[in-house]
């Protein structure tokens, strides 16, 4: 049976009854910027918000997060609270204010130079810095206060997300017990050996144990985190109950894969307005009858932008016959631009493109058309539609919510996507064409099979991908954690 809104909200009001929702990340669904004259909403690359946003329209409740645009406080009460979505608000936004030092030290700093490195294992070394690592504590106690703030003394549920709030749990607890938590980790958890090197390691672990319950995308995330605290702690770690007890508390840690709302995507996609900005890319590209390829990220590392480049490089000159009649669109937003690994990625990712558009380009075609900025929702949808193949090439993904976003969108039921075998999304979407993104040959082969696929076998995957998302759902993601806690006595 597939997982609806409906569903999930008749699951809120029967398990957590009266207690108040809360969602805590870093990272805030809406953000309001100034721009000319007037002030505009716009919804962040990030899979974390786009997969929160509507079991939040489901569930209501408050959302506990960084006001990180610039026009945010203009749009606040006297209490730093929003309603959103702009266009049918049913949730309340609390923001919650750092300064520039604080967002340097505990976002970039910490979070992104050291916490995603050290658990994505992409070959770029982490940076451990410990001035970085007093402002996470100290952010986290923000945070914290925030939360209690809104929660007071009642039996709230908190529901924390990812590795910038690993200190949280424990914290809000200190000060109201009866808060029950349960954090979501939305990237992996590397291997012991890896996560070793952290200095401050052992704090993480125990901050993460705060929580009743601990999700990941996978079992081999959760498999991981159990391996790294038996070492590294002292707990008693129940390997049948995929449970750990430290000091008289106990965490159940289990694999919830996050998704999408399938169904609101497939309606979306269908709309008049969709099918407009179709045409209107073709206007604007001169497309004609090419076969049309699509990368869609939020540009960083772990996403192997380079490398599916070096294999679009190899496939077109071991197979001149597609110059000319394929175009390639990377799409995606720049994303935190201040860190020195971000600014070499994308002056890589700049000369690749030259130098494969110069080697192949012709008067009136060229192999890669890069799109570096923000794109509307819309636009996203136009393109999935579009496209013949969708890469998803990542090194290392808790998940991939582009891949699931891809399959979603195809009502028709053609397309074929390529995705990386080192995604959580590859255990669910095995009738993709799964491939290493290191294997730059067998990349350029999975191209050309992608091309050359029949449309009977285009058809019969794309239907079972989207059985699979279908099923497995946002609905089912949010819905299957509440009913763990629920089995825990909520
Ligand atoms: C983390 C984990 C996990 C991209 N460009 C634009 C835009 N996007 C949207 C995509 C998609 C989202 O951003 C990216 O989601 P991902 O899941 O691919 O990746 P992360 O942001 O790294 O997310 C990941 C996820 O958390 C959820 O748990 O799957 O493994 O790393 O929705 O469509 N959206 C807009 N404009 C763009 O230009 N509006």
């Amino acid at each position: 049976m597939s997982w609806t809104k409906e569903g999930l909200q008749e699951l809120v009001k029967t398990k957590l009854t009266d207690r108040l929702f809360a969602v805590v990340s870093n990272r805030e669904p809406y953000i309001h910027v100034s721009s000319v004259d007037e002030i505009q909403c716009v919804v962040p690359a990030s899979g974390l918000t786009v997969a929160l946003d509507p079991v939040m329209r489901a569930c209501g409740g408050v959302w506990i997060a960084h006001g990180s645009g610039s026009a945010d406080r203009e749009v606040v009460d006297d209490k730093n609270r929003v309603s959103v979505p702009p266009d049918e608000p049913c949730y309340t936004l609390r923001r919650v204010w750092l300064t520039k030092e604080e967002e340097e030290g505990y976002y970039l700093g910490f979070s992104n130079e050291a916490l995603w490195p050290l658990c994505h294992i992409a070959y770029t070394p982490p940076n451990f810095d410990e001035a970085h690592w007093n402002t996470y504590k100290r952010v986290n106690q923000i945070f914290a206060d925030a939360v209690l703030e809104e929660v007071g003394d009642s039996q709230a549920f908190v529901f924390i997300q990812d590795y910038h709030l690993a200190l949280l749990s424990r914290l809000i607890k200190a000060r109201n017990p009866q808060v029950i938590t349960a954090q979501f980790w939305h990237i992996p958890w590397p291997n012991p050996e890896a996560f070793r090197i952290c200095p401050w390691g052992e704090e993480i672990l125990d901050g993460l144990l705060g929580n009743d319950l601990l999700g990941f995308h996978i079992r081999y995330h959760c498999d991981n985190f159990l391996e790294t605290v038996r070492r590294m702690l002292e707990s008693r770690v129940d390997n049948e109950r995929s449970a750990v007890n430290r000091g008289g508390t106990t965490t159940l840690v289990c694999p919830f894969p996050i998704s999408v709302d399938f169904h609101r995507i497939a309606r979306d996609a269908a709309k008049a307005e969709v099918t407009e900005e179709m045409e209107e890319i073709r206007r604007r590209w001169e497309l004609g009858d090419e076969f049309i390829g699509i990368g869609i990220d939020r540009l960083d590392y772990t996403k192997g932008i380079p490398h599916r480049f070096r294999a679009l490089d190899k496939f077109l000159a071991k197979y001149p016959e597609y110059q000319e009649r394929m175009v390639f669109f990377q799409l995606g937003e720049p994303s935190r631009i201040h860190i020195k690994k971000y600014k070499e990625l994308n002056a890589e990712i700049d000369d690749l493109v030259e130098e494969i558009n110069w080697k192949y380009q012709s008067a009136n075609w060229k192999p890669i058309i890069y799109v570096r900025e923000h794109l509307s929702p819309t636009t996203l949808l136009a393109f999935n539609r579009l496209a013949h193949f969708c890469i998803v090439s990542s090194l290392h993904d808790g998940m991939n919510l582009v891949a699931k976003e891809f399959v979603s969108s195809r009502t028709d039921e053609d397309g074929v996507l390529i995705l990386s075998r080192f995604t959580g999304a590859a255990r669910e979407l095995t009738e993709a064409i799964l491939l290493n993104p290191y294997a730059t040959d067998d990349f350029a082969e999975s191209i050309r099979k992608a091309i050359k696929m029949p449309k009977e076998q285009r058809k019969a995957r794309m239907r079972k991908l989207r059985q699979a998302v279908e099923e497995n759902n946002i609905y089912r993601w949010a819905g299957s954690i509440i009913s763990e806690l629920a089995n825990l006595g909520l």
